[in-house]
């Protein structure tokens, strides 16, 4: 096992990784930007090393200044959190060619991944449901061939994007080629790759992704489903499991699909597998993340299992610790953000008063506390409030009696968005889609 491990993040998943080195006997290493010297992760980790200033291109994105950092600690490995290098392939890379154990799946696995032509091709290889949609289109010949044996309405997507990034609707063919040519122009500039694709467009899908883990000893497991359909442009806000939306049957061959995907493209470590699911409960493969989640608590909460623990034992070589888990209860889990919660506008500065909630089958990961300046660098998620019961309508109840403990002063917070999320008929009865923050917010 490790001695030693470089963090290389901040915020509440920098200290969730420093919790689980410190309960496995494994010395943990902090680096922050000079805006973080007061950060919570650097005061609980055993050393600190800082590696520039606030803005994360110089800090947290930083390569040499992070590799420098685990040299100098003499540091067996680093773990990346999620955000920032998690799925830099090339990071990983040059971890490994330094001798530093990367804490994440193989190179080659995220560079498949974050190739969305070729993940998507590699999963209709394992024999995994894609949605009707083509290779990388090089010509308005190809274009148009593609989208008539598609059918409209289709959605063009970046090779490179992901996450929501690089994407266009297209519902009549009069605006395909010009569609086409303006988010080309588009991927080009976001990512320095105007590779695009085509695929059928579904309406109004539910988001449900599934945990998936593999150690280098033969064993892989799922651990079941999360429903992550309340988001607003592409940022999860909500995230529940069990889905409301899967019945037994539909689960099995979801979580079997996820499970044969990770065999055979020859995974290791953590991963999810996000499929779009339609109004007919048909599923479909989106993409894979090569990291691990914000929302990993929910499958924690429901499975019993370290995933962070794991993830660390898997690449020091282990096996995995457990065989397949019944999922017992469920769990919700509410993103907190300094943000305006009525325009969203982060909302950075200091906190001049904090209560957390608590209680049985509650959770709150968070670097917070009271005094705490949250600085403009980062992205605003302060906290997770991840709470537990045996059903779905318990786990409501207790999510709604959370909100009523949280007060978060001196800074703005969507604590009231959520509130108006969790009251939602919509949401109270599990019937929702990735649509429903939009309509909430249209007053429908
Ligand atoms: C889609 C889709 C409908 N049809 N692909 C958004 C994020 C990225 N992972 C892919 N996304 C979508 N891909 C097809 N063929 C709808 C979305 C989508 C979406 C997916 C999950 C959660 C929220 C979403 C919001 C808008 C669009």
């Amino acid at each position: 096992m490790f001695r030693k491990v470089l963090v290389a993040n901040r915020g509440e998943i920098a200290l969730r990784i420093i919790r689980a080195l410190r309960e496995m006997g494994i010395r943990s290493v902090a680096v922050h930007s000079q805006a973080d010297a007061d950060a919570l992760h650097v005061k609980f980790a055993d050393e600190k090393v800082c590696i520039g200033p606030g803005p994360s291109s110089q800090s947290y994105l930083a390569v040499p200044s992070i590799i420098s950092a685990a040299e100098i600690t003499r540091a067996d490995a680093i773990h990346p959190g999620y955000g920032f290098l998690a799925e830099d392939a090339e990071f990983a890379e040059v971890c490994e060619k330094c001798d530093i154990r990367w804490i994440g799946p193989p190179p080659s696995a995220m560079r498949l991944m974050g190739d969305k032509i070729r993940a998507r091709a590699a999963m209709e290889e394992a024999g995994v449901p894609v949605l009707p949609g083509s290779s990388a289109i090089s010509s308005e010949v190809d274009l148009r061939e593609a989208a008539e044996r598609i059918g409209y309405p289709i959605i063009l997507k970046a090779a490179a994007g992901g996450g929501g990034r690089g994407m266009k609707i297209v519902r009549e063919s009069s605006r395909l080629v010009d569609d086409w040519s303006v988010a080309r122009a588009e991927a080009l500039a976001a990512f320095g790759n105007p590779d695009m694709y085509v695929e059928r467009y579904c309406e109004r899908p539910r988001h449900i992704e599934v945990q998936v883990i593999a150690d280098h000893h033969g064993a892989a497991a799922h651990l079941g489903e999360r429903e992550c359909s309340v988001q607003r442009r592409h940022q999860k806000v909500v995230e529940e499991a069990p889905s409301a939306a899967l019945d037994e049957d539909v689960r099995s061959q979801l979580t079997d699909a996820a499970l044969q995907a990770v065999r055979s493209i020859g995974y290791h470590n953590l991963g999810t597998l996000e499929f779009l699911l339609d109004a007919d409960g048909r599923f479909y493969f989106m993409e894979m993340n090569t990291r691990l989640q914000v929302e990993h608590p929910v499958t924690e909460m429901i499975t019993g299992v370290d995933l962070v623990r794991e993830q660390i034992r898997i690449a020091a070589g282990q096996k995995l610790s457990f065989g397949m888990r019944r999922p017992r209860g469920h769990a919700i889990e509410l993103r907190i953000n300094a943000e305006d919660p009525e325009t969203f506008a982060p909302w950075p500065g200091k906190i001049t008063a904090l209560n957390i909630p608590g209680g049985l089958g509650v959770r709150v990961d968070t670097h917070i506390y009271e005094g705490y300046v949250v600085p403009p660098h980062y992205d605003s998620l302060l906290a997770k409030l991840i709470v537990h019961d045996s059903s779905r309508e318990a786990a409501l109840r207790r999510a709604r009696r959370c909100l009523d403990e949280f007060v978060i002063e001196g800074i703005r917070t969507n604590l009231p968005f959520h509130r108006r999320i969790i009251d939602h008929p919509s949401f109270q009865s599990g019937r929702y889609d990735t649509g429903f923050v939009a309509r909430l917010l249209a007053g429908e």
